[in-house]
Order: C-alpha cells, then sequence, then structure tokens
C-alpha cells in the first residue's frame, strides 16, 4: 500500500524541506507539530497542524502535543484486523502510514552543561511514544528516526510507486528501538550522576540484569553481571549444576577458556588462569587432552578454570578433579561425571548444551574513561592454505598442525603472546608482557620448570613449534624461540626488519611462516 497520511514532528529540522516535497510529490497528507509544521508552512509544502487533525489543542508549554488516541490509534491500528478497523472507523481515526520524528535534543542539552530544569524540559515524552509505536506496527507502518535514512525511504517511494517495502520497515523500526533505547540509557545515565548514585546501572544500556555480583574483581568493588540476550553459548546462557556462587573473576575467566576451546572441532581442553591459557591441548579423549594440558604447567594450573568442547565422561571428570579446580564448563556432563564432580563441594559445574561457532560475528565492547570501545569479535582464522613459507626450509605436516594449533592458542593470550607447541599441546606460554622477547624467555623458561617438576631430561619446548601474536621486531624474540629448542616458526610477518628475522630463521636451520593476520589481545 502507498504511504498516504504521514505524521512528521523533528527537532532538528534539516533535510526535512526535501523530504517533506518529495512526500508531497507522492501525494502523501501530512500532519506536523508547531514547529516543524511552521517550517513545511515555510518551504510552501501543505500541512495539518497535529492540533485540528485531533481537535485538542497542544498544551503544557508543548508537553502533550502527540499525545492522543488520534494519533496513536492511526499509528496502532492493525491493517486488515476488522475489529480495529471498525473501532478506527467509529472514532474517525485515519491510519497514519508514516512517522518521522527526531527526539528533544536530550543528549546535546547535558553536554551544553544546561541547568537540571532544562535538561528535564528537554526528555521528551511523545517522540519515544509516537516512534515506538511506529515501529510496533511496522507491518503497516514506516518510521524514521534518522536524516540519514530519508534518501533510502523517498528513494524507495519513488522506485516502488509510492510504497515502502517490509524489508525497509523492518530495518528503520529496529534502528527506531534502538534510538529510543540509547536515548533512555542517556536520560538514565545523566539522573544517575544527578542524584550521585555509585553504581549507575544505566551504563549497561542494553543488558539485562542477571545476578548482582558479591563484588567486582576485588572485594571494594561493587559489580553485577548483565546478558544481552543475543545467542551466543557460553558463560551467559550456561546452567550452574553445582558449587557456590561465581564471582566476577570466576565468570571473566571461564568465557575466556570456553571461547578458546570452541576454536577446535577435535576434542580439546583449556586451562585459564586470569584469563590467560596455562595449558591447552587436543587429543583423540578430552582426559588425554586434559593431561596433555596440564603437562604445560602444573603449578598455574593449580586453582584454575577447566573448558572443554565435548561432553564430560567419568574419565575425564576423574582426571580434573585430581588438582584443585575452581570451575568447570562444557557443552554437557553424563550422570557419571556428574558424581564425580559432586564430590567436589565447592568446584562449579557449567553445562551450555552447546557449542558456539567461533566464526560467528559479534561485538567485545570495553570502557575508557568517558567512553566505550567497540570492535568486532576477532573471528579472524588462518588455514594451512593462508601460511606463507618464508624461509628455506619449509616445515613439515606435522610442524603445520602445530603451527595453526599454537596461532589459535595465540589469539585468546594477552600480548604480546608467545606460545609453543609440541604434539598436540602447549608447552610454554609466555602472555601478556611488554616486549616480546621476554614473552618468548618467559614461556620458554616455564617449559623448563615444567620439564624439571616432571623430572623430563631436556625441557618441554626442544622440539616444539612456536607462535607469536604479531611481528617480531627483531631477531631476538626468534633467537630465544631456537634456543628454547624450536623448529619452525608462525608469525604475521609485516616487521620493518623482516629480512633479519628470516635470516636468523634460515640461520638456524628453522622453518618460518607468516600469517598476513595478527591477533592482538590487550
Ligand atoms: O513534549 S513532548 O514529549 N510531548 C509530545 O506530545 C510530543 N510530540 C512530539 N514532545 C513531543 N514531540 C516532540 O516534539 C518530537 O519528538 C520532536 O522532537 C518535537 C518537535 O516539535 P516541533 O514540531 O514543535 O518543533
Amino acid at each position: 500500500m502507498p504511504i498516504r497520511r504521514a505524521l512528521i514532528s523533528v527537532s532538528d529540522k534539516s533535510g526535512l524541506v526535501p523530504l517533506v516535497r518529495a512526500l508531497h510529490g507522492h501525494g502523501v497528507a501530512i500532519l506536523s507539530t508547531g514547529g516543524t509544521a511552521r517550517a513545511i508552512q515555510e518551504a510552501g509544502v501543505p500541512v495539518t497542524e497535529v492540533s485540528d487533525h485531533t481537535g485538542f489543542p497542544e498544551m503544557l508549554d508543548g508537553r502533550v502535543k502527540t499525545l492522543h488516541p488520534t494519533i496513536h490509534g492511526g499509528i496502532l491500528g492493525v491493517r486488515g484486523n476488522p475489529e480495529h478497523e471498525a473501532a478506527m472507523a467509529e472514532h474517525g481515526i485515519a491510519p497514519i502510514d508514516l512517522v518521522v520524528v527526531n527526539l528533544y535534543p536530550f543528549e546535546s542539552t547535558v553536554a551544553k552543561g544546561a541547568d537540571f530544569a532544562t535538561c528535564i524540559e528537554n526528555v521528551d515524552i511523545g517522540g519515544p511514544a509516537l516512534i515506538r509505536a511506529a515501529a510496533k506496527n511496522h507491518g503497516a507502518v514506516a518510521v524514521v528516526t534518522d536524516a540519514e535514512d530519508y534518501d533510502a525511504l523517498v528513494d524507495e517511494m519513488k522506485s516502488q510507486d509510492g510504497q515502502v517495502s517490509l524489508d525497509l520497515r523492518r530495518r528503520l523500526a529496529s534502528r527506531a528501538f534502538a534510538r529510543t533505547a540509547a536515548y533512555d540509557a542517556a536520560i538514565g545515565r545523566w539522573f544517575t550522576g544527578e542524584v550521585g548514585e555509585t553504581f549507575p546501572r544505566h551504563l549497561v544500556a542494553a543488558g539485562r540484569l542477571k545476578q548482582d555480583l558479591r563484588y567486582g574483581e576485588n572485594p571494594h568493588q561493587k559489580a553485577a553481571f548483565y546478558v544481552h540476550g543475543l545467542a551466543r553459548p557460553g558463560v551467559a546462557s550456561a546452567r550452574q549444576v553445582q558449587g557456590k556462587e561465581l564471582s566476577y573473576n570466576n565468570l571473566n575467566d571461564t568465557d575466556a577458556a570456553f571461547e578458546l576451546v570452541s576454536e577446535f572441532t577435535e576434542p580439546a581442553v583449556a586451562i585459564i588462569k586470569h584469563a590467560n591459557p596455562c595449558g591447552v591441548a587436543v587429543a583423540g579423549s578430552i582426559r588425554a587432552a586434559y593431561e596433555k594440558a596440564l603437562a604445560c604447567d602444573p603449578v598455574s594450573a593449580f586453582g584454575g578454570i577447566v573448558a572443554v568442547n565435548r561432553a564430560l565422561d567419568r574419565d575425564a571428570a576423574e582426571a580434573i578433579t585430581g588438582i584443585f579446580t575452581e570451575v568447570v564448563i562444557a557443552p554437557d556432563a553424563d550422570d557419571r561425571a556428574r558424581a564425580v564432580f559432586a564430590a567436589k563441594k565447592n568446584l562449579r559445574l557449567l553445562i551450555t548444551g552447546v557449542m558456539p561457532d567461533p566464526a560467528t560475528p559479534g561485538l567485545t565492547v570495553r570502557t575508557v574513561a568517558g567512553g566505550m570501545l567497540v570492535q568486532e569479535r576477532d573471528i579472524g582464522r588462518v588455514e594451512a592454505d593462508d601460511l606463507k613459507v618464508v624461509t628455506k626450509r619449509a616445515p613439515s605436516p606435522q610442524e603445520i598442525t602445530d603451527l595453526l594449533l599454537a596461532f589459535r592458542v595465540c589469539k585468546h593470550v594477552k600480548s604480546n603472546a608467545i606460545v609453543y607447541v609440541k604434539d598436540g599441546a602447549t608447552v610454554g606460554i609466555g602472555a601478556g608482557q611488554m616486549s616480546r622477547v621476554d614473552s618468548a624467555r618467559i614461556a620458554a623458561r616455564k617449559a623448563g620448570d615444567a620439564a624439571e617438576a616432571s623430572r623430563l631430561a631436556e625441557p618441554l619446548t626442544r622440539g616444539s613449534v612456536v607462535a607469536s601474536d604479531a611481528f617480531f621486531p627483531f631477531a631476538d624474540g626468534l633467537l630465544a624461540a631456537v634456543e628454547a629448542g624450536a623448529t619452525a616458526v608462525i608469525q604475521p610477518g609485516g616487521s620493518v626488519r623482516d629480512d633479519e628475522v628470516i635470516a636468523a630463521a634460515d640461520e638456524a636451520g628453522l622453518a618460518m611462516v607468516f600469517t598476513g593476520m595478527r591477533h592482538f589481545r590487550h
């Protein structure tokens, strides 16, 4: 159905005149509020004031302009529903097919440092009501909340005889709800500051409070867990089968662990401490993978978080409960595994039902002073075909398998990240150092410690491969890996000194591949 009647009420009048001219050209009748109606009249386009349409004046200093059943009935009535149509006819309510609203400039009023009363007066009530009504009834009504979308609307009407497709109506409705949510969040945030609230829940605009936490990273910090309801299986959707309440740090670490194991298709285990892995392995079974992961750094694994990507059986549960473990997260656990865990009263067992897809796009958000940094999830993934051999020697097939594992683990290690892998298991992880060479040395040293603790003749890094999350800026990091006994290297490449690093690798007889993709995690 072509658009026949539009309601336009905009504080920001930019782009208004070309829009109303185009609508008028399609024979659309325009209803409008005081200031907007004047601007339309001045452009020489016919317009009816809302107050003339409803027979009810704008009142209370404009606080009540469009809040009238003739307006909201016209927007909300379901077309083709006989009862709705009868009610509309009985009360003389004409359908409104297009709503164009932008809200009182609350955010910029606050930004200008306006006083309390002025900010309150700039809280729009009728505008959000119009937007939400139109977005709800997007089956028949188009809603535009941003002047940037005027062109898309006009273009469609032009190419489709004055109609707006369901597809565009739905996209506009989703933008509309995002706008009213952000608007209310801004009001809530401002009000929180005005009343001196110490825990601004409104900061978490799109989240639903799942749980108040006992405290945050430290006991003197208040904390809560919000979930946003986008369907990614993991720590937010998991069911806690047993154990004490999860803490803020538990949740953060458990998330890191589960996201890491979701990278692998073969049975995989990750043991996490302080959001960094201290052991990751793949094997034929979860028990075997756990034992390999634990061997990487058994000292750090004490009190760790264990994530697996297969249902837990008794064998796996017995191995995992062999040392003190804080949290176990798995897609499932059979009855015998659950019985083993049940004997460890404090251990928290989380079941997610399914594994998340590592390739699903999403966002990560972190706060900075006065703002938020938002980015896409790192779904970058390097496969064997993407590797570019840069040394005289090419890696063997076994080395390639281990190199890809090492690089995949790197993505989940705080930068600078250096990860040694041998036979499907990490054997040394260097995380979070301010210089890459330190990460390389720490990883090798920890591997040496682990070998000593298990009375092995040589460090586990001997004959391993090594991954670096970003390029080696100098040859020193690579030389540290040579010293540790690595035989092959995977790294993004791209340093101005790549030539030096490649020459050092060739000299030591190493095979090295470039990925062309880096995995910083800060
Ligand atoms: O004061 S309101 O909350 N009450 C209303 O009924 C109402 N209807 C539309 N504000 C209301 N509006 C807002 O007026 C719109 O969201 C728009 O921002 C503004 C446009 O006013 P004018 O056309 O007078 O410039």
